[in-house]
């Protein structure tokens, strides 16, 4: 792939777009090879400048509902609040409500809200976040938050936050492939840590579990899957999860390579991190989607591998980063607008 002068994108370029400041010249557009004689035209792929304000501005609408647990007020509004956005997006939007099965036995009332765009297409890209929040603040420093919620501006909401700014874009202007936006219910149910019974993994990621086994759309595939779990912490760094590099090395190696050429080596550091129960183990290991997931890790953390806040009643607005969440979603941007 030829990266073009700077110079003659601008040529290229129609002044309207330069006029609305809506391309980001030298990082988001590329040339696709040309053969030697010149003779196949270059084709351009514009793509979108990602707006980390806007996707800010959709975390801050979830955490206004408060957190949002499985069968309280805030999680059925928030899932209203989902479904109206991804609609007024021009997504097609499919609701799965069905009944999950907590390792405690309690039903959770739980959607799956999906966003598709171009679904007639048969080549498509699945991006998945979780849209629920932790019932219990359990991994708070202060063992007398155990038992409160947890916000969720991060673990939830960030996610989310960015896919609806990706939805806003893409329905501004199309990718070449068909994509479908996926928002899982009750991932962080997980048994708690003061929980005297065994832990098992399938305790998580019950909207995931269920989608993977009953999609929104029957023998529903896609060309891959990216899960993002916890994209807007100050200085988050994104190591290659174990499981992404496991079922998905290609695709792994692929956004990482994508977001060292927009600048955001800071982020996304080239080398294993840890290996994560989380949404793509689910998709990965019950469906033909190969799928990696984009979640921080911080390695010398003495509170958690997750970072400072994560699972306590610390993950509010204020610590997250507009940074993160552009270099994160400006690089999903380019992955999926650059595939053919
Ligand atoms: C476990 O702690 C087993 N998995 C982390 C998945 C998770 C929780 N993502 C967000 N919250
Ligand atoms: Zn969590």
């Amino acid at each position: 792939m030829n990266k073009i002068s700077k110079t003659f994108i601008i040529g290229l370029l129609p002044m309207a777009l330069l006029a609305c400041g809506n391309s980001n010249k030298k990082a988001n557009s590329e040339a696709a090879d040309s053969n030697a004689l010149g003779a196949e035209k270059e084709i351009q792929v514009e793509i979108p400048a990602f707006d980390a304000d806007s996707a800010y501005h959709y975390i801050d609408k979830q955490v206004s509902f408060g957190p949002r647990v499985p069968n309280t007020k805030a999680h059925q509004a928030c899932a209203d609040y989902l479904t109206s956005q991804l609609e007024a997006f021009g997504a097609v939007v499919f609701r799965q409500d069905f009944d999950a099965i907590a390792y405690d036995g309690t039903i959770l009332k739980s959607s799956n809200i999906i966003g598709a765009y171009n679904p007639e297409s048969k080549r498509r890209i699945a991006l998945f976040a979780h849209w629920d929040t932790r019932p219990w603040a359990d991994n708070d420093p202060n063992p007398k938050n155990h038992h409160n919620p947890v916000l969720g501006a991060n673990d939830g909401g960030s996610g989310v936050g960015v896919l609806l700014e990706v939805a806003r874009q893409i329905n501004i202007k199309q990718p070449a492939l068909g994509i479908d936006i996926i928002l899982f219910d009750a991932e962080d149910y997980g048994s708690p840590t003061f929980y005297k019974g065994v832990q098992r993994e399938d305790h998580w990621c019950l909207g995931s579990q269920y989608w993977s086994r009953v999609p929104h759309v029957p023998n529903y595939t896609a060309r891959f899957g990216i899960l993002l779990d916890m994209v807007g912490g100050k200085d988050a760094t994104f190591y290659q999860e174990g499981y992404s590099l496991y079922f998905a090395k290609k695709l792994t190696k692929k956004v990482w390579n994508k977001a060292h050429q927009l600048g955001y080596n800071k982020y996304f550091i080239d080398q294993e991190g840890g290996t994560i129960v989380d949404d793509h183990l689910f998709v990965n290991k019950i469906t033909n989607i190969k799928t990696i997931d984009i979640i921080p890790y911080f390695p010398n953390n003495e509170q958690s591998s997750f970072g400072d806040v994560w699972h306590t009643v610390n993950d509010d607005m204020e610590h997250i980063s507009k940074e993160t969440l552009k270099a994160v979603g400006q690089t999903v941007l380019a992955v999926i607008y650059e595939e053919k």
